[in-house]
């Protein structure tokens, strides 16, 4: 097999035990630990949800591994070899870990993806200043996907999940032009829009892009945020929680989540959605559902190895 290429595969990364949750939280913090009241939230959040106290740790994995595979193919067709290495924002192994590790390896070229469709600087944009870094440091010559929220495959199967979940509401005797589709992610500070950030517009080109695929007509859908962090500053809204209770207002009573910004399952989809938003669903009398996770769905891992191709084949003159 000819040269190998190395793919950074970038994820936020999450504890792997109770004991870890204190450094996580400070790493998150930029070295700022929490306070014993914030922590005893976050730590009480991990308890509640189910199917694993950690599922990220594992699903990134999983996500790797299928990525790796898609690549092999990939790799094959144009006689070179993939070899994808982890990088997680928060956790071990880091960023820079994950450079580290390609540079042991031997290898000299790179394209780095982050596990998050939408860029924004301070999601994205902070992990590519990272693995740069680390990339020029160790030298490694690097391109980025920045972005791929409205990569065909991706729409298709974001599409095909809220289709599943919009049968399963008329299979319940909903009717379907009744159930509201909500399409969420993940805050940020209000102060992005000041700075031309295009992460909204990037999740409201997605959201319509899906909405138009399920043929939903214009009032059958619309953004909302979740997750917003708790900081003195304002963060972009409506928060989910407070459009919950405005839909509820116009007799609203079926309501599909589907959270765009995420790709698998975890704290902020089974805490945030599953048990903190259906719970005021339960209190103002509606029925809330959320779409399926991508994690390995092989339509997402296509528009990860397109992504990562078309970065790769760029021409460096462009
Ligand atoms: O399951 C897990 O263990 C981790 C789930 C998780 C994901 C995730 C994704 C994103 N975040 C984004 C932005 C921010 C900003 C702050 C912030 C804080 C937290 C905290 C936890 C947490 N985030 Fe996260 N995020 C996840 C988990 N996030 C836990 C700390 C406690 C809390 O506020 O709830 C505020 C930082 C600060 O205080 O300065 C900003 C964005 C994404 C989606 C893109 C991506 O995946 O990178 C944006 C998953």
């Amino acid at each position: 097999m000819g040269q190998k290429i190395g793919v950074l595969v970038m994820s936020y990364g999450t504890p792997q035990s109770m004991e870890q949750v204190e450094a996580y939280y400070t790493h998150i913090r930029r070295g700022n630990a929490p306070s014993p009241e914030q922590l005893k939230d976050l730590l009480s959040r991990y308890e509640a949800i189910v199917g694993g106290v950690f599922p990220l740790r594992e699903n990134t994995d999983k996500q790797v591994a299928a990525l790796q595979e898609t690549l092999k193919t990939e790799g094959e067709a144009r006689g070179v070899q993939f070899v994808c290495y982890q990088g997680l924002k928060h956790a071990h192994p880091f960023i820079e870990d994950g450079v580290a590790q390609m540079q042991q390896d031997g290898i000299t070229e790179a394209v780095g993806i982050v596990l998050a469709p939408h860029y924004s600087i301070m999601s994205v944009g902070g992990y590519i200043k990272r693995a740069q870094e680390a990339a020029d440091r160790a030298g490694i010559k690097m391109k980025f996907v920045k972005s791929y929220h409205l990569h065909p495959s991706l729409i298709e199967a974001l599409a095909r999940n809220v289709t599943a979940k919009l049968n399963q509401f008329e299979e319940a005797g909903a009717l379907r032009s009744n159930v509201r589709v909500l399409f969420s992610a993940h805050s940020l500070p209000e102060r992005i829009l000041k700075m031309g950030d295009p992460y909204q517009d990037q999740l409201l080109e997605t959201s319509r892009a899906v909405a138009a695929k399920v043929g939903l007509n214009e009032g059958g859908w619309q953004f909302t945020w979740q997750s917003a962090g708790r900081t003195a500053e304002p963060w972009l809204g409506p928060d989910i929680l407070d459009t919950l209770r405005s839909l509820s207002l116009e007799q609203v009573e079926d309501v599909l989540v589907a959270p765009v910004g995420f790709v698998s399952d975890h704290l902020e989809v089974l805490y945030d959605l599953d048990i903190e938003a259906k719970a005021i669903a339960k209190e103002l009398d509606m029925r809330l559902e959320r779409i399926d996770m991508l994690n390995t769905d092989p339509l997402y891992m296509k528009a990860l190895s397109d992504s990562i191709m078309n970065e790769w084949e760029k021409d460096d003159r462009q």
